[in-house]
């Protein structure tokens, strides 16, 4: 245990060097208007600006139009007779004499939002999207730089047999952390397992996380869950749970706990495409939706569950359409790009909390990094 103790404070000094390292030796490469962080050849890029065009001079944030919310129709427009309406439960409903499937899919795939492009300039002018001021860029660029290189270390520990498993956020760092930038530490998180990069964003420390997945005697966790089950009451992060999609009935529950106790905080539960392959996640949204929930269900869909891909899962329009399916205001969004994670959490929250419902962000991370990267386990 004491040697196991010795090498994990090692590797907390090594990540904390590099991180200083990298955010230097990158520094001189900025060129352009905005700034794509290569995190890996050929993976996709969290996108941080050079020039900072968006900062705002206040040190609050800019507002930004809120998502339109509406709430469930209740009025289906009526082309037939008024009379042959039907009273029902939600409202009336039109009567048809024509019989029509309603089909299982739109005619165009729902959009998804992004606020820079592959240059790592904003898309359009006038984008709809929330500013960051310098300090809170510098801390988000920070944050997700420190995570690829923790997750490099101790995935490698992983694979040299040292920890027995671990879980990287490669690719997603951005979903993560602008995520977790986007909410107050008064917002309870539930995990699903690859939202480390919150940990860190709330002041875990490294040092921290690499007790738990070594299970040393400094684990707050005593050394009793696997690697990767974090969990901390100070940082309002909920220990990670083995079965997935478990996290969201216990989402809506909670969330509807801080509705009746009037807080100023929502929900923010994290799952992945597998995870709403589970009758938990369909539990969960219609529970939350029912009881008007303040809580923010967060899918980050990088297209597999382990080796199952989303075609083998569902064959909906990905994830964002369920949400609309359970009377949920819901957005697909580029979790890639920094700045659209940032601006969607943050109307989210604003809507989970200002009128007290759930709201489903679906977050597209890159489809490419596939297991090897992303799960060891120690087969
Ligand atoms: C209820 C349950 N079934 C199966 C598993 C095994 N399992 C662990 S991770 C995983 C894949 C989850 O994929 P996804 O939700 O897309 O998350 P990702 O790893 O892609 O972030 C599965 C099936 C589990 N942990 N819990
Ligand atoms: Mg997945």
């Amino acid at each position: 245990m004491a040697s196991w103790g010795r090498r994990s404070s090692g590797m907390v000094h090594h990540i904390k060097a590099l991180s200083k390292v990298e955010l230097r030796g990158k520094a001189g490469e900025m060129k352009g208007g905005w700034w794509r962080y290569p995190l890996q050849p050929g993976v996709a890029s969290a996108l941080v600006p050079r020039s900072w065009p968006c900062v705002n001079t206040m040190a609050s944030l800019f507002l930004v139009q809120r998502f339109k919310s509406s709430l469930p129709q209740k009025q289906v427009e009526d082309d037939d007779d008024d009379d042959q309406d039907l009273d029902f439960p939600g409202g009336k409903v039109a009567c048809t004499s024509e019989m029509k499937f309603i089909s299982g899919s739109y005619d165009k795939r729902i959009p998804c939002y992004r606020v820079l492009g592959d240059d790592g300039e904003l898309i359009k002018d006038g984008s709809d999207f929330e500013k960051v001021n310098k300090e809170l860029a510098v801390k988000m660029y920070r944050d997700m730089v420190c995570l690829q290189i923790m997750d490099t270390f101790l995935y490698e520990a992983q694979r040299q047999g040292r920890i027995s498993f671990y879980m990287t956020s490669f690719g997603e760092e951005a979903a993560t952390i602008s995520s977790a930038a986007a909410l107050t530490k008064d917002d309870i998180i539930l995990p699903q397992y690859r939202e480390q990069g919150v940990l860190l964003w709330r002041g875990f420390t490294l040092q921290e996380i690499v007790n738990q997945c070594f299970g040393n005697k400094d684990d707050g966790g005593k050394g009793r869950q696997m690697p990767v089950h974090y969990g901390s009451s100070k940082h309002n992060f909920v220990t990670v749970s083995s079965p997935i999609a478990t996290q969201l009935p216990q989402a809506a529950g909670m969330a509807y706990s801080l509705k009746m106790d009037k807080k100023d905080a929502c929900v923010v539960a994290f799952i992945g495409d597998g995870g709403t392959s589970e009758g938990d996640f369909h539990a969960g949204l219609n529970f939350a939706a029912v009881m008007e929930a303040p809580v923010i269900f967060v899918c980050r869909n990088n297209g597999w569950a382990i080796s199952t891909p989303t075609s083998d899962q569902f064959r909906s329009d990905g994830v964002v359409v369920k949400g609309q399916a359970y009377g949920i205001p819901s957005i697909r969004v580029d979790g890639t790009d920094a700045l659209a994670v940032y601006s969607a959490i943050r109307a989210a929250r604003n809507m989970a909390i200002n009128e007290q419902r759930p709201v489903l962000v679906e977050s597209w991370t890159p489809f490419h990094i596939r297991r090897f990267h992303q799960i060891s386990f120690s087969q």
